[in-house]
């Protein structure tokens, strides 16, 4: 049975995702919750980083730190997880090393060594292994008592494959690209192995409380658009087209479903016709060059470079005028965020800044 939460007072995110007209376009951004908040750091004090993803207490904690901050000014929570849940369910060791990023000790070498045979295999009980996840979600969703929608997530094939075979993150992409140009039909194996679990993890978030679903396909500029049709796109509509099935067959409601391919910049109109409500833009894209291509066919999420915020105030109102000015004010078919995720180092009162800055320039 489905859990009863406080119902939504604020829901311009999920109206926003739908096309519809909105009073003011919603805001949040991406890693909203993390290492630029000093109470991140006191939260989570000396515990490892997976270990604050497994603890559903934890976990929404950090979920809620940036929403109670920044109260009145943002829109929607994200619930605190990592992409890299999912290899580990698959049964592959990461670890989070400190100011490094995430660690593999054993990636995946070729299709030949029994690890990958291991791995594309395994049965694995999406529910059993992710289980602290749904936790996590409905715990926050009663902690956000219909304050603002809470959005789950997932990696997207292509970037959770770079991840299983560079063993972190990476600079020249060796591995990834030995694995698509050398194997691709066993690439494509294990990038489809990857999309039928996304498609589970992110029903299981929806039955767990999750309104709203966002792909994370961080590394999906290191492809050429051909390469994105073969290795990428395939696996991103496979997610699109399959999760509103699966939350039928589970006796669900649809939710909006938002799609980040970050660098794509080639593959725009593709996305737009890609089965998602949201397309997330990075800040290579033009606002008003972004909108024309998009012509009303999705939601557009973004995109000023997370960068301005090491800009100052003057910075900031200029980008946010930039923006806001390309979306033209965004009463429909736009979602305020960053081009990507909020960097360490950010000072949080002008992250604060740049929502009120929103407020002000999408105002009539
Ligand atoms: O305390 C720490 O040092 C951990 C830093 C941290 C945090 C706060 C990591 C390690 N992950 C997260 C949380 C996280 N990761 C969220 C939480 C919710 C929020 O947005 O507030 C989300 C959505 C992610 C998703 C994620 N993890 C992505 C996709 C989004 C993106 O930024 O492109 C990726 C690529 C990761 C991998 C990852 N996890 C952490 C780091 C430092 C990285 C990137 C490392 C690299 O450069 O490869």
């Amino acid at each position: 049975m489905q859990e009863q939460f406080a119902p939504l007072k604020n829901d311009l995110l999920l109206r926003a995702a739908k096309g519809e007209k909105v009073e003011r376009p919603p805001i949040w951004v991406m890693r909203q919750a993390g290492r630029y908040l000093p109470e991140y750091h006191e939260a989570k004090g000396n515990r490892d980083f997976f270990e604050c993803c497994r603890s559903p207490e934890v976990a929404s904690t950090l979920t809620l730190q940036p929403i109670d901050r920044y109260a009145g000014l943002i829109d929607a929570a994200i619930i605190f997880s990592d992409i890299l849940v999912i290899p580990q369910a698959m049964g592959m060791k990461v670890e989070m090393v400190d100011k490094k990023g995430p660690h593999f000790p054993e990636p995946l070498s070729s299709p030949t060594d029994g690890q990958y045979a291991q791995v594309l295999e395994k049965q694995v009980d999406v529910k059993a292994e992710l289980d602290y996840v749904y936790k996590a979600i409905t715990l926050t969703r009663h902690k956000l008592q219909g304050r603002v929608p809470l959005i789950g997530f997932c990696g997207a094939p292509w970037t959770l494959l770079c991840y299983m075979v560079e063993g972190g993150g990476s600079k020249f992409f060796v591995q990834s690209k030995k694995w698509i140009y050398k194997y691709p039909k066993e690439s494509q194996a294990l990038l489809q192995k990857i999309a039928e679990i996304c498609v589970e993890y992110l029903a299981l978030q929806v039955a767990a409380g999750a309104q709203l679903v966002q792909v994370f396909d961080s590394w999906a500029g290191e492809l050429s658009p051909s390469s994105f049709t073969s290795f990428s796109l395939p696996y991103l509509r496979y997610i699109s087209a399959n999760l509103p099935k699966r939350l039928q067959e589970k006796g669900l409601e649809p939710v909006p479903m938002t799609v980040f391919a970050k660098g794509a910049w080639y593959a725009l109109d593709d996305l737009c016709q890609s089965g998602y409500n949201v397309v997330g833009l990075d800040w290579l894209h033009d606002a008003g060059e972004a909108r024309r291509i998009a012509n009303g066919r999705v939601t557009i999420q973004g995109n000023a470079d997370p960068g301005i915020l090491y800009g100052g105030r003057e910075a900031i109102t200029a980008a946010v005028e930039n923006m806001a000015e390309g979306f033209q004010k965004g009463k429909q078919g736009w979602i305020v965020n960053l081009g990507h995720g909020v960097t360490p180092f950010v000072d949080p009162e002008l992250l604060k800044f740049y929502f009120e800055e929103i407020h002000r320039l999408t105002a009539s």
